[in-house]
């Protein structure tokens, strides 16, 4: 066979599993892997810098497939490259990332070929995509990742991270908001190791794109800053590896290739139509499908003889050479650069250096007390200077959630200064908590920053990163209504009570400044789930920890920070945040009116709910049925708390513009309330 054969024979058999796959399952998206198979193959095969053998491979090329609903592209090259799997403790199994039996089980139970790309279920994919523009958006993140680590870790002749991030998307990304806020973003900070390459067909679910998306979109991207390239046909394999050499020579802006591409090519009835977006062929289209393609029309699953070699003769030699230049390099450079060779391997197991906690702040007791935010930006100063990899930024509120990196060389993160730890995301929240999530997914420790509102336009890449199990870090202020006068638009009421329902995300609200630390020790050490902290805005008293138990007691969720005599309480009084002290204040009255009452300091439920029983029954004593919670958020979900005989004192509507202090009143969250609801639990008493 000659090469160009071979070319065609993979790129036909990409095409065919895909076909073969969508048709066996009877759902998923046979058109666009068909389209599209030309340009993934070229990708692969002739210029990705990936190793099969080792998918986490430090120093390899990215791909992103942001139309996730083309994943069997992925399965299929995933597949047909031999790529092997890895675990969770980054230990390199052997066994194939996804098998030929994976593909014939395309969307079943436990398959490694589902719906979707999921980054941790599937070794190879590199960020779960599906939720259309999240891709593109992450991909961004990892771009900045490794400016920032070629800036930190290459030295003359030691080329330690060099790698470039491809991602694919299609119209749906396209439309998506959040792509161009991050389409932005990259153009600002010229990431000319990020090429986006997009799948011009004109077709999305709803027929053609002339009803939606008439746009100029190559105006668009060069006036993003991009630079834009065309290719007008996607069968031109050789045109396309010209378009990703011209990107890789391309320096100061990111590049953007449009791809103009017929949807089910070679279905004589569905090419360029809807329908060959999100069904089956079906039996008969699927004959006639294989015969345009010189194809054997009964065979399923034919992976002819030589494919798997000749990808092996590509990608799996450009990546396996490719690797054992960079071992060879990393191996002088242990020698040179011992110290941050070794912050390079902590990093990439997500641990944390030697004295990554040292010199956090401990806060005297102070009745006039501390924000929340103002903590935080202490803790996140020392943090940033522990754990050089730790960097981060704000939509734009930087000096109202506090999260500056202030110190000495900490520096901000541009275009000619790559080696910045402030990220200025600007007011892109969207984008900003997808790009959290790509500098995580590039083993960065990372935070990303806005008010507690706006979390509501991060939500999507909160969730993602909740699934992809990464340890993002989203830093909310401004948590309730602290930032009174600015009324109900800026008020959060129903933000924690829905971060807390998304699996796997860890939410905090701590309740003084000592528990901000903690919070912040407890989510430093959390290698594969996100966190979201929400602070206050306005300063809460800073307890007196020789009276009341120790802040440390935040790392399982609740403690008991003020108990009755002889730790026999009669009434329950449970807070978080801001709360906390109300509640502290109404035990003291309570105290001296002789009402026994326990307060527990309850900051996270998720990890609170994670203790064992034995622990938080002596937390919440079940025996006592007393029990109000306090917060400024939705009421929702603190039944499980307070049990049926309990009381919450929180919101059930928005807020207003008001003075803080006028808001507690009209809301209920004083003292003098909690005490009433507490006597009224106690019959009165
Ligand atoms: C945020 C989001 N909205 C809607 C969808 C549902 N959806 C999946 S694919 C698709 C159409 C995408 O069109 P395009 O990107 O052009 O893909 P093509 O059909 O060309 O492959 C839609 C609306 C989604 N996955 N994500
Ligand atoms: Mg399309």
């Amino acid at each position: 066979m000659t090469p160009e054969q071979l070319d065609q024979l993979s790129i036909n058999t990409i095409r065919t599993l895909s076909i073969d796959a969508v048709q066996q399952a009877k759902s998923g998206h046979p058109g666009t892997p068909m389209a599209l198979a030309p340009l993934v193959y070229t990708l692969w095969n002739r210029v990705m810098r990936f190793d099969p053998v080792d998918p986490i491979w430090p120093n390899r090329d990215r791909f992103v497939l942001s139309n996730g609903h083309a994943s069997m592209l992925l399965w299929s090259i995933l597949h047909l490259t031999g790529t092997r799997a890895v675990n969770a403790d980054y230990e390199r199994l052997g066994s194939p990332s996804v098998s030929l039996d994976d593909i014939r089980r395309f969307r079943q139970l436990d398959s490694k070929a589902p719906g979707h790309p999921e980054y941790h279920w599937v070794s190879g994919v590199e960020a779960t995509t599906g939720p259309l523009g999240q891709g593109v958006a992450t991909s961004v993140g990892m771009a900045i990742a490794q400016k920032w680590l070629a800036d930190r870790y290459n030295r003359p002749g030691f080329d330690v991270f060099d790698y470039h991030v491809y991602a694919v998307c299609g119209d749906g990304c396209m439309m998506e908001g959040v792509a161009s806020e991050a389409a932005s973003l990259a153009g600002h900070l010229g990431l000319d190791n990020l090429c986006w390459l997009y799948d011009n067909n004109h077709i999305t679910i709803e027929g053609n794109t002339r009803i939606t998306f008439t746009e100029d979109i190559a105006a668009r991207f060069l006036g993003y800053g991009w630079n834009v390239q065309r290719i007008g046909d996607a069968n031109d394999v050789d045109r396309i590896e010209h378009a990703l050499q011209v990107f890789r020579q391309t320096a100061g802006r990111p590049t953007f290739i449009i791809v103009d591409s017929h949807i089910g090519y070679g279905s004589p009835h569905k090419q360029d139509t809807a329908a060959a977006h999100g069904e089956p062929l079906g039996e008969e289209e699927v004959r006639l499908v294989k015969r345009s393609y010189g194809w054997p029309e009964d065979a399923k699953f034919l992976v002819p003889d030589g494919v798997r070699e000749h990808f092996t003769a590509g990608v799996g030699r450009r990546g396996a050479e490719a690797r054992a230049r960079w071992t060879e390099v990393l191996r002088g450079y242990r020698a040179e650069h011992p110290e941050l060779a070794t912050e390079i391997d902590l990093m990439q197991r997500r641990e944390l250096p030697a004295g990554w906690d040292r010199n956090l702040p401990v806060f005297p007791a102070d009745a006039k007390g501390l924000a929340g935010r103002d903590a935080s930006g202490q803790v996140l100063n020392v943090l940033a200077q522990n754990v050089p990899w730790f960097l981060g930024g704000s939509a734009d509120l930087a000096p109202s959630n506090k999260t500056l990196l202030e110190y000495e060389g900490a520096g901000d993160f541009q275009a000619d200064s790559p080696g910045g730890k402030n990220l200025h995301f600007g007011i892109r929240e969207h984008a900003m908590a997808a790009t959290v999530n790509g500098l995580a997914l590039s083993k960065v420790r990372a935070f990303g920053a806005t008010f507690f509102i706006f979390s509501d336009y991060a939500r999507p890449a909160i969730r993602l990163a909740a699934l992809m199990e990464l340890p993002s870090i989203f830093i909310f202020t401004h948590d309730a209504m602290g930032d009174g006068e600015d009324g109900p638009t800026h008020q959060p009421v129903e933000q924690l009570v829905s971060l807390r329902a998304v699996p796997g995300l860890v939410t905090l609200r701590p309740g003084d400044a000592n528990e901000v630390v903690e919070a912040y020790r407890v989510v430093m050490q959390m290698r594969h789930r996100p966190a979201v902290l929400a602070l206050s805005r306005q300063p809460l008293p800073t307890l007196d920890r020789t009276k009341y138990a120790a802040a440390a007691g935040v790392a399982r969720g609740a403690y008991v920070l003020a108990d009755a005599p002889g730790g026999k309480p009669e009434v329950l009084l449970i807070a978080s945040g801001s709360e906390l002290s109300l509640a502290v204040e109404a035990h003291e009255q309570l105290r001296v009116e002789g009402v026994r009452s326990r307060v527990v300091s309850m900051s996270s439920w998720e990890l609170f709910d994670e203790q064992p029983d034995e622990y938080r029954d002596g937390v919440l004593p079940p025996e006592v049925t007393a029990r109000v919670a306090v917060e400024q958020g939705s009421t929702l979900g603190w039944e499980r708390y307070v049990g049926p005989r309990g009381h919450v004192i929180g919101m059930k509507t928005f807020g207003a513009s008001a003075p803080l202090k006028e808001l507690q009143k009209k809301f209920g969250f004083e003292p003098d309330r909690v005490v009433a609801v507490a006597r009224s639990l106690l019959g009165g008493r």
